[in-house]
């Protein structure tokens, strides 16, 4: 396994908490590298059903160190209560270390976070509210407050106050809000660093040895390609790079040591938020897939959209990850339908395309060509070889490994560990 890079190949959600949770056994280190709290990956294992926001997916195996890399922005509230819900549960979070690079989510952030939702008005991105954008804003500003900032007291208020400053200026002059004390941010700070002075530290010199000395080290995507900064459909997208090379700076580990990108990609596809989805299904059979498969957000529990895989997003999504192989998840949502579709190319403006758009208005114009593949009507739930699934489920995964232009390595049939076929 050495490093590999497990990455959302669509718009998040597309199981990647459960891919992780099932190589994390084989992994001595699982890293967290992008995003914040705004992900939600469930695993389901013999302990119990999780939703995890911002500890890796490898925490469940004591042996697996797992790092919340620099990359990652930090809600301080939110790690230690996820810290608190594992522990009562009887989960270690002895080898959970957050990069002292990372930058914080600071309650300016959430309430900044809603006030530019609110300015938006009918043209909100549907962001989950949790900070994300804003935080990514200041770190790139120059601006933000860094874990390691909280170990020393002096520095600590040298950058809140400079920080304040400006931050005040917006919330009183611009929105109308209350400006922030300082003394009360600082002791709020103060406590986090008592809460999180034994997980902060530098990881990225950690994580080069773990590879040199040939540990298999596992990079944990969050959100999806499709919600890429620069790649996505900007600006309905997320704040930092969900893609592999988003891996490489948010763990700090350089492009040559990587061995493999798994893109983990839905049978069909789901999207949270506003924003163009080609595929989608606004009719009754968008809301069977909602119902079947329970899309609905893990961190704010609004309902997904839904629609039927999209070939030139998954072709796109491979490409600029580099992709060496696919994961395919919750093939068994489809299990019941007489007919199932792939689109295979978009129409615009009269012309037949293969490649996708980066402007939001064309990619909203685009019709899809679909091809309709027969269903195979039988529950693959209980299959743990390729050959004893159905024919026509071979050929549903042979069309989209086509698509992708990736090869098929594993097939997930079910959310539990064990609903795994492994083809390669
Ligand atoms: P943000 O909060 O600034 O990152 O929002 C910007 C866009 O990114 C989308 N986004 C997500 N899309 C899918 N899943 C995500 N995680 C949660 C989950 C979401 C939830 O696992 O279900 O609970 O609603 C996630 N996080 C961010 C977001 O919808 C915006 O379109
Ligand atoms: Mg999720």
């Amino acid at each position: 396994m050495a490093v590999t890079i497990i990455v959302g190949a669509q718009w998040g959600d597309e199981g990647k908490g459960k891919v992780i949770d099932m190589l994390a056994e084989r992994a001595d280190a699982v890293v967290r590298f992008s995003g914040g709290d705004n992900a939600g990956h469930t695993v389901i294992n013999p302990q119990g059903t999780f939703k995890l926001h911002l500890i890796p997916s490898g925490v469940f195996y004591p042996h697996c160190t797992c790092v919340i890399g620099n990359g990652v922005v930090v809600n301080p509230d939110i790690f230690v209560s996820e810290r608190r819900e594992l522990n009562s549960r009887d989960v270690s979070t002895d080898n959970v270390f957050i990069s002292d690079r990372a930058h914080l989510v600071m309650p300016y952030h959430i309430q900044l976070d809603g006030l530019e939702e609110q300015a938006r008005g009918k043209k909100s991105l549907g962001t989950t509210l949790r900070g994300i954008g804003p935080a990514f804003a200041d770190k790139v500003a120059r601006m933000g407050i860094r874990a390691g900032d909280l170990l020393d007291p002096d520095i600590l208020r040298t950058r809140l106050e400079y920080v304040l400053e400006y931050k005040n200026q917006i919330l009183t002059r611009l929105y109308g809000e209350k400006a922030i004390d300082i003394n009360e941010l600082y002791e709020r700070c103060r406590g986090y660093a008592e809460a999180l002075k034994s997980n902060i530290r530098e990881t990225s010199t950690m994580l080069n040895d773990m590879v040199d000395e040939g540990k298999a080290v596992l990079l944990e995507g969050a959100q999806g390609a499709l919600l890429d900064t620069d790649f996505g459909t900007y600006p309905y997208a997320t704040s930092s790079s969900p893609l592999s090379a988003g891996g490489c700076l948010g763990a700090g580990i350089g492009p040559t040591r990587i061995n493999d990108v798994l893109g983990v990609f839905k049978a069909y596809c789901s999207r949270v938020g506003a924003g163009p989805f080609p595929t989608e299904l606004t009719d009754s059979t968008g809301d069977r897939i909602r119902e079947l498969a329970h899309e609905y957000g893990t961190t704010t529990g609004r309902p997904r959209r839904i629609g039927w895989f999209d070939g030139v997003a998954a072709r796109f999504s491979t490409r600029i990850n580099g992709m060496t192989g696919m994961a395919i998840t919750r093939l068994d949502i489809l299990d019941s339908f007489d007919e199932i579709k792939v689109c295979t190319a978009y129409r615009l403006d009269g012309q037949t395309i293969n490649d996708f758009p980066a402007e939001p208005a064309l990619l909203n114009k685009c019709k899809p060509v679909y091809k309709t593949l027969p269903g195979w009507k039988k529950s693959t739930t209980g299959l743990t070889r390729l050959e004893t699934l159905p024919r026509e489920a071979r050929a549903f995964i042979a069309r989209l490994e086509e698509l992708a232009g990736c090869a098929a390595c594993y097939v997930c049939i079910g959310p539990v560990r064990e609903q795994t076929i492994e083809l390669k």
